[in-house]
C-alpha cells in the first residue's frame, strides 16, 4: 500500500516493501573484498533459509576506494551470479568520481588520490606516488590504462535510485520537498545535512549509505546502513520483506546491537 493510501485510510499501518518480493540492500564496502564476500555469504544464506521471494540485492554504492581492493570488489560484483537473487547497482560519489577521471577529465585527481583513490589506484596496480609526481593528463592515461574497460561499462551502467513498494534506496539520500523523479542526481549522490536532519515523511522510507553512523541509523522517515566497514570491519546489510525488516552484518556483533539506542 503506497504512503498516501495509508494517510487516507487512517491505518497508520508500517511501511512495506514491494509485494511478494525481498530486498536486501548492502551499504558502502569501499574496497573491503573480505567483507563483501562474507556479506554475500550472509545473504546467499539468509535467502536459502527463507521462502522462496522474488529477491534483489540493492548495493548502495561506494563499492571503491579507502579500502585495500577495489579492484576486487568491482571484479566479485561483476562476476556475482546468484541463483535467486537480482543484483542491482547504485552509483555514490566515489563512483562518479572514478568514472569522471576514467573518462579523461583530471579535475578530480588531487582530491580522488586524498580521499581513498591512492588505495583504489594502487588495487589496480598503479603506484598512487607516481600518479601525483607525473603531469595530470599522464596520471589519467596511466589510469586508463591499467583499469579493464569491462569494469568501466560495469560502473556506467550503475542507477541512481531503486524503489522497492514504500522503500526508496538511494546512495546519499534526497532533497527534501522535491518530488523523486525530479531530484537531481548530485543529492542522490552527495547530500548530507539537509537530508539527515530532516524528520518530515518523504513519502517513502529512504534507504541509504554515504554519511558513517556507528550503528544503523534508522528513523522513520530514512535508514542509514553505512557503519563505516572499510574502518570499523563491519558491513551492514538491511533485508526487507512486507513489513519486516532485519539486518545482517559482517563480524560477530549481533544484528539487535546494530541498532541506534
Ligand atoms: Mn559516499
Amino acid at each position: 500500500m503506497s504512503f498516501w493510501k495509508r494517510i487516507i485510510g487512517g491505518g497508520g499501518g508500517s511501511p512495506r516493501g514491494k509485494a511478494g518480493a525481498r530486498a536486501y540492500a548492502v551499504g558502502d564496502i569501499h574496497g573491503r573484498l573480505d567483507l563483501l564476500d562474507e556479506v554475500l555469504a550472509r545473504i546467499e544464506d539468509d535467502a536459502a533459509h527463507r521462502r522462496a521471494r522474488k529477491t534483489w540485492a540493492i548495493f548502495l554504492g561506494d563499492l571503491i576506494d579507502r579500502g585495500p581492493d577495489s579492484a576486487g570488489v568491482i571484479e566479485r560484483l561483476r562476476t556475482w551470479r546468484p541463483e535467486h537473487i537480482r543484483p542491482v547497482f547504485l552509483a555514490g560519489n566515489h563512483e562518479e568520481v572514478f568514472l569522471t577521471i576514467l573518462g579523461g577529465d583530471p579535475k578530480f585527481l588531487a582530491n580522488w588520490l586524498k580521499f581513498g583513490g591512492a588505495e583504489c589506484a594502487a588495487s589496480y596496480g598503479v603506484d598512487p606516488d607516481l600518479l601525483r609526481r607525473v603531469d595530470e593528463d599522464e596520471a589519467v592515461a596511466m589510469l586508463r590504462a591499467r583499469v579493464p574497460r569491462r569494469h568501466r561499462e560495469f560502473l556506467e551502467g550503475f542507477a541512481d535510485t531503486f524503489a522497492f513498494g514504500d522503500y526508496l534506496f538511494v546512495h546519499a539520500g534526497i532533497r527534501p520537498g522535491i518530488a523523486i523523479e525530479e531530484q537531481d542526481r548530485t543529492d542522490l549522490r552527495w547530500i548530507r545535512d539537509p537530508f539527515l536532519r530532516d524528520t518530515q515523511d518523504h513519502g517513502c522510507v529512504v534507504v541509504h549509505g554515504h554519511t558513517i553512523s556507528k550503528a544503523v541509523d534508522e528513523r522513520t522517515n530514512r535508514i542509514g546502513i553505512d557503519t563505516g566497514a572499510y574502518k570499523s570491519g563491519i558491513l551492514t546489510a538491511l533485508a526487507v520483506e512486507g513489513e519486516r525488516r532485519w539486518f545482517l552484518a559482517t563480524g560477530t556483533t549481533p544484528a539487535r546491537e546494530l541498532h541506534r539506542g
